[in-house]
C-alpha cells in the first residue's frame, strides 16, 4: 500500500519569521496513515529541519544540480540538501521549466543525483492550457515521464507529482475525471516501464490550486496518492485540512 503524502511547496516564500509555521503544523498532524513534507525556500531548510525535530515532518528542497560540488555559482547540490536536513527534493516544477529553461534532460540528471544522494525525488510533469486543448495532455505527460524520470531500482522514493500548468496558482482546478484520465495514464506507463510492482510503488501526486474546498474530491480519485500544495501550505490553518483530507 502506498503511503499518502501531502507535499507543501512554499516556493519563494517565507523567512525566519514564518518557522512558526512547521511548529503548528506539528501540533496538529496526527495523522500516521499520511507522510508530511514541506519544501520551505533553501535559506530556510537548516532552520525548518530543526523546527520539527522529533515531529512528524520532513523538509524538502525545490531544486538541486546534477553535480556534487564545483563552481556553479548560486546552485545547490543533492548532498547539500542533506546537509541541511532535507529528505525530499521538487524537480522539474514547470515554474523551473518555464523561468530557468530547464528540459527533461536537465530534470533527470538532477533526479539521478538527488536519487544516488537519498532524497526521495518528486518528478513534476503537467501540459499547458494550450497543450490541453490541442489534446496533447497525455502525449506531453509520456514525453515528461519518459525523458525526466531515470531508471529506478525502486518505487519507494520516487513521486510524481501531475501539475496542469494552468490550474496553477489560478484558482482552476481540472474536473475529476480529467485527473483520473491522467493519473491513470501516468501509472499504466511507469508499470510498463518499470513493471507492475516498481511502478505500483511510485506515489502519484495531484498538484495545482489544492485547498480545503476541493482536497477531500480530488484525494478520492483513484490513483491519486496525495497533493503537492503551493498557496494553501503557507498557513497551518490551510494545510491542515487538506492534510486531514487526505
Ligand atoms: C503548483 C502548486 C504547488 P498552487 O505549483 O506546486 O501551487 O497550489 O499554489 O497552485
Amino acid at each position: 500500500m502506498r503511503l499518502k503524502l501531502a507535499a507543501g511547496n512554499w516556493k519563494m516564500n517565507g523567512t525566519g519569521g514564518d518557522l512558526h509555521v512547521l511548529t503548528e503544523l506539528a501540533q496538529r498532524h496526527t495523522h500516521p496513515a499520511c507522510e508530511l513534507l514541506i519544501c520551505p525556500p533553501a535559506t530556510l531548510l537548516h532552520r525548518a529541519a530543526q523546527a520539527v525535530e522529533g515531529a512528524e515532518i520532513a523538509v524538502g528542497g525545490q531544486d538541486c544540480h546534477p553535480q556534487g560540488n564545483g563552481a556553479y555559482t548560486g546552485d545547490i547540490s543533492a548532498q547539500m540538501l542533506i546537509d541541511a536536513g532535507a529528505s525530499a527534493v521538487i524537480l522539474g516544477h514547470s515554474e523551473r521549466r518555464q523561468y530557468h529553461a530547464e528540459a527533461d534532460e536537465t530534470v533527470c540528471a538532477k533526479a539521478l543525483a538527488a536519487q544516488a544522494a537519498g532524497l526521495t525525488v518528486i518528478v513534476c510533469v503537467g501540459e499547458s492550457l494550450a497543450q490541453r486543448e490541442a489534446a496533447e495532455t497525455l502525449q506531453v505527460i509520456a514525453g515528461q515521464i519518459a525523458g525526466s524520470v531515470p531508471d529506478l531500482a525502486s518505487g519507494n522514493a520516487l513521486v510524481i507529482a501531475y501539475e496542469p500548468i494552468w490550474a496553477i496558482g489560478t484558482g482552476l482546478v481540472p474536473d475529476t475525471g480529467q485527473i483520473a484520465e491522467v493519473h491513470d495514464f501516468m501509472r499504466t506507463r511507469l508499470q510498463d516501464r518499470f513493471g507492475a510492482e516498481i511502478g505500483g510503488q511510485i506515489r502519484l501526486l495531484y498538484g495545482g490550486s489544492v485547498k480545503a474546498t476541493n482536497a477531500e474530491e480530488i484525494f478520492a480519485v483513484p490513483n491519486v496518492d496525495g497533493a503537492l500544495v503551493g498557496g494553501a501550505s503557507l498557513t497551518a490553518a490551510d494545510f491542515s485540512p487538506i492534510v486531514r483530507a487526505l
